[in-house]
């Protein structure tokens, strides 16, 4: 017989999952992840069993746009496959929302709603998407917003009932600006009936959302984001009519195809203020810092999809003379894989701590300071990783990774946006400036990596990766201070190299605390040998004799110096 390739297979996602396990030992006290295990395995079953079922069947299928009805009336109807309607049920049924708004384990809500998400997230279709947008207006609503209003719409947000749960999109860009958000057009005025708006959005996720929080500048306000307005649109009166919004038509992305993503005009949409009329960009925040949280939480779990299925095959595929995971180099190369899988994990796993202990009032003052600088860094750390894993995911594939019904092209395209949206890595490395200089957040992270380092003093076989630590965190601090003395261009020039070093020298501090817990509580040294792998695969990206923004303008637009 010929030969044909075996394709990998995948177990239960939860059980299989050493990492997400250890940690949450090692995190959450004994009862309170005892009454988290069903619900894992529970999600972790599905991702391999009916979730990962209907995201295969339904590859290629794409959200249509339904713009008129036969009998010549605009409609704007949105029509999404049938396995986008399983996601967002199970999204609701399994309280992937919910959790963290219960809060029923208290200041480890936020760790079990994150493991649900990270065990949901690769099978899923990046259904992730609208529970981001929903968390974050459900978050920036419990903050900001009236208790009425509050009420109303964050029960149905976090809500376990399909009949009643609602979601919400962030319709934030406009042709204008992605990024210089203050820049935003739309007009706010108030008549008669409430306030309205008009004005375009650019790339709106989701259009199918019942609910939308988005910007609009009160007619006479300000320039910038403090003259802009924070609003909540509901989508659809009554009756289940738009509420004056057309949508022109959906965006053809490279991934998430199967997200809505639309253009679209409010032509005197109704609105509600959400936390008075100024500052909307401030007011928004709270919805960023969560959907930036998704975003890092999502990119470490594409990570550990790609991870396990080239494993498995690499259990599978027979080639000169073995199977892969007999090969010296192929075996490296996944061992490189996972040791960024298991920093990432760490890094974004430990800002979802913070952030329940933030929510449930446990918080410390410098833990706070350190939060805000570490949604950033997550994000952008983790996001970068996410795209470089998932290219090494298909190559571990050979020419299968490129074919497109092996459904492992789109892991790579899905992954590629995880860098792009909710703030791109160069938007995201000038906000960790902005933290470090307005929350002052370095000194409080520079003596938590020392921390956390001082954690595996004993163990030799972390001495190496506990050096590298602490010599990229001197090394970011002293450049800081060389890069300040000469100015905010040099500062600005070499920012995106600050940012990852620091978020790669926080996820190796996590990562050798981790080790040394692991050393001691199950002689289990698989993540020292992960710290030290990823520890030499470079931390500290800085560079000694920094002089980017001086050539670094002759040499990106080419002119002579
Ligand atoms: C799988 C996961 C899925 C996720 C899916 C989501 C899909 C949705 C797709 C999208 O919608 S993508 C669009 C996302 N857009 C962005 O993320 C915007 C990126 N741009 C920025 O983040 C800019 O930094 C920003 C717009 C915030 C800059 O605007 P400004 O007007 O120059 O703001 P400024 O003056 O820096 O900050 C205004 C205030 O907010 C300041 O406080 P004060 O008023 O008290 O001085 C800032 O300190 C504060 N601030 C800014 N960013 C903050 C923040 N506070 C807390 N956290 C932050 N992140």
């Amino acid at each position: 017989m010929d030969f044909v390739q075996t394709p990998p297979v995948l177990g239960n996602q939860f059980e299989d999952d050493r990492v997400l396990q250890s940690f949450l030992r090692r995190r959450v006290p004994k009862d309170a992840l005892a009454a988290m295990v069903p619900s894992l395995a529970r999600m972790g079953g599905r991702a391999v069993g009916d979730l990962g079922a209907a995201a295969a069947a339904a590859r290629g299928e794409d959200p249509v746009l339904v713009q008129w009805d036969p009998w010549g009336n605009r409609v704007d109807e949105i029509v999404v496959p049938e396995a986008w309607k399983l996601f967002a049920r199970t999204a609701v049924e399994e309280g992937l929302i919910g959790t963290a708004y219960e809060r029923a384990s208290g200041e480890y809500s936020r760790l079990h709603q994150f493991a649900l998400v990270y065990l949901f997230a690769p099978s899923s279709k990046v259904y992730t998407c609208p529970l981001a947008m929903t968390d974050g207006c459900a978050k920036t609503l419990e903050v900001a917003a009236e208790a009425g209003l509050r009420e109303r719409v964050l029960s149905r947000l976090a809500s376990r009932d399909p009949a009643r749960a609602w979601t919400s999109g962030q319709w934030m860009t406009e042709r204008i600006g992605g990024s210089d958000v203050g820049l935003s057009e739309t007009v706010a005025r108030e008549t008669a009936e409430g306030w309205r708006l008009w004005g375009t959005k650019w790339f709106t996720s989701a259009i199918t959302a019942d609910v939308a929080l988005t910007l609009g500048r009160p007619e006479g306000a300000g320039p910038g984001g403090r003259g802009l307005a924070l609003f909540l649109v509901e989508t659809r009166d009554a009756q289940g009519r738009l509420n004056n919004i057309e949508v022109h038509r959906l965006k053809d992305k490279l991934g998430t195809r199967m997200v809505p993503t639309a253009e679209l005009t409010l032509n005197g949409t109704l609105a509600i203020p959400v936390a008075g009329l100024t500052d909307g960009v401030r007011n928004i925040t709270p919805m960023l810092n969560i959907t930036r949280t998704w975003n890092a939480v999502c990119s470490v779990a594409s990570l550990r999809r790609g991870l396990a299925l080239a494993r498995d095959f690499a259990g599978r595929r027979f080639a000169f003379g073995a199977t892969l995971d007999r090969k010296p180099l192929h075996v490296d190369t996944l061992a490189g894989m996972q040791a960024e899988y298991e920093a990432a994990f760490h890094l974004a796993f430990h800002g979802v701590a913070l952030l329940g202990r933030e929510e449930t009032g446990v918080i410390t003052e410098e833990e706070a300071a350190l939060l805000r600088l570490l949604q950033p860094l997550a994000k952008l750390t983790t996001g970068r990783q996410a795209v470089a894993g998932a290219s090494e995911t298909l190559e571990a594939f050979g020419g299968a990774g490129y074919i497109e019904d092996t459904g492992l092209p789109e892991i790579l395209r899905d992954a590629q946006v995880l860098s792009i949206w909710e703030g791109t890595t160069n938007v995201l490395a000038l906000d960790a400036l902005r933290a470090v200089a307005r929350a002052e957040a370095l000194p409080v992270f520079g003596r938590e990596v020392r921390r956390r380092i001082g954690a595996a003093a004993g163990e030799p076989t972390l001495r190496a990766p506990s050096t590298a630590a602490c010599a990229a965190l001197e090394h970011a601090e002293e450049w800081l201070a060389a890069a300040s003395r000469r100015g905010g261009e040099q500062v600005e020039a070499g920012a995106r190299r600050f940012a990852l070093t620091l978020g790669r020298t926080f996820a190796l501090a996590l990562l050798v605390d981790h080790a040394a817990w692991a050393l001691a509580e199950a002689r289990d040294a698989r993540p020292a040998a992960a710290a030290r792998r990823f520890a030499r695969a470079g931390v500290d990206l800085l560079w000694a004799e920094d002089d980017s923004a001086g050539d670094g303008a002759a040499l990106a637009l080419d002119r002579p110096g």
